[in-house]
């Protein structure tokens, strides 16, 4: 039964009847925390500023040049005119690419609107509608050619779905790039592509009669279908993702790859493919939030609690495996052979953002933050111009970041997440206001019936410094400000990975001058009072370098520490070192000195200290001399050509050696080549 507070929402869109306002239904319109969409959030961030203007100017017109120069265009302008004698090449989802990319493109045209882009958004979607079948079903990899369709689309529809053919995938995909280009331009174009496709899915796929009983072998399409449902109001996409969700399990496949090894109300483990994994998980908090189903909470919760307890890197990404592209076992967290696809750090923020408007608390935030710091964005180059596949924690070369790949996902991934950053900034509800992210920006938010607009000013993340000025809105409403859980002395919310030191960090808040006292509720500090213009909130976070020490059931980190300081994880890279960064040995209480460097890799800041080096003299005894080493951002490795790099340092003597590393690496599964 649909929620009653979502149909009194929608109603309310239809009756103001117009385009805009339909505009500002929300893809998480639903959850008990309403999000300040990223319309509203107008980022000033040198350091986030920097990345958006790269998506902008580089990302997203290469990915658009490189969907035209691999002929993904061409092969929906081959769909419009099938012949046998076509070859369906490349990948069964090619076509996400596309769509993936006009995403992206939607969410920057609404911060800067572009003609010139929105018309060559246009001109493609010309070609993607005259891919389309009379019935709505648009996937070029069969109709181009339906007698010889692409190896992995199975001889007639939908009978690979549940492997790899990918069509609901493919919808997924189409849906959500449907929907920006729709609340970015006011245009159907798109979105009546979408649902035609939706249709077709709807119609042939479900428990009916006349209907097939298939889930989607990758998921996405639950969380697509419920965000096409806010949008139209028809429930019937609603009812697709819950069916889409339930029936997994119960079909022909039951493998854990696919997390259909149980019903996903059973499940408690993070398995499989991460990417699969982390869209099922996101489109089990969707629906939850519209239905109010609290079994599906109960299980992402359950899940949440695995992954973050043993299956999260430091940097925040997740999928230790390149056999399946997949989490490991719990503790299993190798570096050298992290897998950790970009694709699947976007889905943990997914996830994790989801959590926090479910339940309001700032760990999820801490694990988010994580994430997008170190190993999301070290999936693509501060240039925006190449991406990362994998993106493991340690390396002996071999690894740089390329402009495509044959399986383009993580780049058009980056194209989509990269851009909608400004609206994890803050959330609402109620008359409470969270900060949850800490960057320079003007954002504008509705609490209640009345308007509030914060400026706030960070030197995050070089430095704990954080202004939030009220520059418009009288009225009193509670500021709810994460505490990140690094300052309390909590790496993340399990015990997996621990500061050495035990210690907490100092941190002051104060209202116009004066400090602001009181516990942390959920991981906030609350200031509840009638606000006026020009209130200025200063908080100050201490940003120290701290080691970390990872749980001694992750053999991968056993007599090894890594290096943070703030939201930051540290790496030794070969091009700051004049030795082998994998055979050191850290000072059992090391110093770290910081240094800021405004030229190095668009302005950082290093970190150094005193370490010793092994190595073995002619006589072949091992022999130690005292070096500096050098840490950089993990974010910013692999810029400066391909070498070694190590997150873990050691700090125990049997730590420190260069053939086990060797000996941890396996195999390439050929997806992430050019
Ligand atoms: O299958 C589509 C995408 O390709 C997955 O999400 C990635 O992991 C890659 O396999
Ligand atoms: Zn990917």
């Amino acid at each position: 039964m649909m929620n009653m507070k979502i149909c009194a929402f929608l109603l309310a869109a239809l009756v103001a009847g117009g385009v805009s306002a339909q505009r500002q239904s929300d893809i998480h319109s639903g959850y008990p925390i309403t999000p300040v969409p990223f319309t509203s959030v107008k980022v000033t961030d040198s350091f986030w500023g920097q990345r958006l203007k790269a998506s902008r100017e580089v990302t997203i017109p290469l990915a658009f040049s490189k969907c035209e120069e691999t002929g993904r265009y061409e092969n929906f302008v081959k769909a419009a005119h099938p012949s046998e004698n076509y070859k369906v090449e490349g990948f069964s989802f090619d076509d996400t690419d596309v769509y993936k990319t006009i995403e992206g493109a939607s969410y920057l045209l609404q911060t800067y609107p572009d003609k010139q882009l929105e018309k060559y958004i246009d001109s493609v979607l010309v070609i993607v509608a005259a891919a389309q079948e009379p019935d709505g079903y648009l996937y070029t990899a069969r109709t181009m050619n339906p007698k010889h369709p692409h190896e992995w689309a199975g001889p007639e529809r939908w009978v690979a779905v549940e492997n790899l053919s990918h069509e609901f995938y493919n919808l997924g995909h189409m849906i959500e790039g449907a929907v920006a280009y729709y609340q970015a331009t006011g245009k159907r174009n798109f979105l009546d592509i979408a649902i035609k496709y939706a249709d077709c899915v709807c119609e042939a796929i479900g428990d009916g009669p006349d209907q097939k009983r298939l889930v989607p072998g990758h998921q996405i399409a639950e969380m697509a279908l419920v965000r096409l449902y806010l949008v139209t109001g028809d429930e019937k996409y609603l009812k697709q993702a819950k069916f889409f969700l339930d029936a997994r399990g119960y079909t022909s496949r039951r493998d854990a790859y696919s997390q259909a090894h149980k019903p996903v109300l059973e499940q408690d483990e993070a398995v499989g493919h991460a990417v699969r994994a982390t869209y099922m998980y996101a489109g089990m908090a969707d629906v939850a939030a519209v239905t109010g189903d609290t079994a599906y909470i109960h299980a992402i919760d359950r899940i949440w609690d695995n992954i973050v307890s043993k299956k999260l890197y430091i940097t925040g990404g997740i999928g230790a495996r390149h056999a399946g592209e997949a989490f490991g076992d719990n503790y299993e967290l190798p570096n050298l052979s992290a897998y950790n696809e970009t694709c699947a750090a976007i889905g943990n923020v997914f996830v994790n953002y989801r959590l926090f408007l479910l339940h309001g608390e700032a760990k999820y935030f801490d694990v988010l933050e994580r994430t997008l710091y170190n190993g999301l964005i070290s999936g693509v180059s501060l240039d925006g111009g190449s991406f990362f596949y994998p993106n493991p924690l340690a390396s002996t070369g071999g690894y740089s970041r390329k402009p495509w790949f044959g399986c383009a996902c993580c780049p058009s991934n980056i194209c989509r997440f990269i851009p909608s950053l400004p609206g994890y900034v803050y959330a609402v509800k109620g008359d409470q206001v969270y900060v949850n992210l800490f960057l320079s920006n003007r954002a504008e938010l509705q609490v209640g019936k009345k308007k509030l607009v914060l400026e706030q000013e960070s030197g995050y993340p070089w430095n704990g410094d954080v202004r939030v000025k009220v520059s418009k809105g009288n009225l009193p409403f509670t500021m709810k400000i994460r505490i990140p859980g690094w300052v309390q002395g909590k790496a993340v919310p399990s015990d997996l990975y621990a500061y050495a030191d035990g210690q907490k960090l100092g941190y002051r808040v104060t209202v116009n001058g004066e400090e602001v006292s009181g516990g942390l509720d959920k991981g906030y500090l609350s200031i509840a009072r009638k606000w006026k213009k020009g209130d200025v909130v200063e908080i100050h976070f201490d940003m120290e370098p701290r080691i970390v020490k990872a749980n001694e059931k992750v053999a991968a980190d056993r007599g090894r520490v890594a290096v943070e300081r703030g939201p930051i994880v540290y790496c030794a890279e070969w091009p700051d070192n004049d030795f082998n960064v994998h055979n050191i040995l850290l000072n059992q209480h090391p110093t770290f000195q910081v240094e800021e460097k405004p030229d190095l890799l668009y302005g950082l800041n290093t970190l150094s200290t005193q370490v010793q080096v092994l190595s073995y003299d002619n006589a072949g005894k091992l022999a130690l001399r005292d070096a500096k080493l050098t840490l950089i951002p993990y974010y910013a490795w692999a810029h400066r050509g391909e070498g070694d790099m190590e997150v873990w340092l050691p700090i125990s003597v049997g730590a420190s050696s260069a053939t086990e590393v060797e000996a941890e690496k396996q195999e390439d599964n050929g997806f992430f080549r050019q």
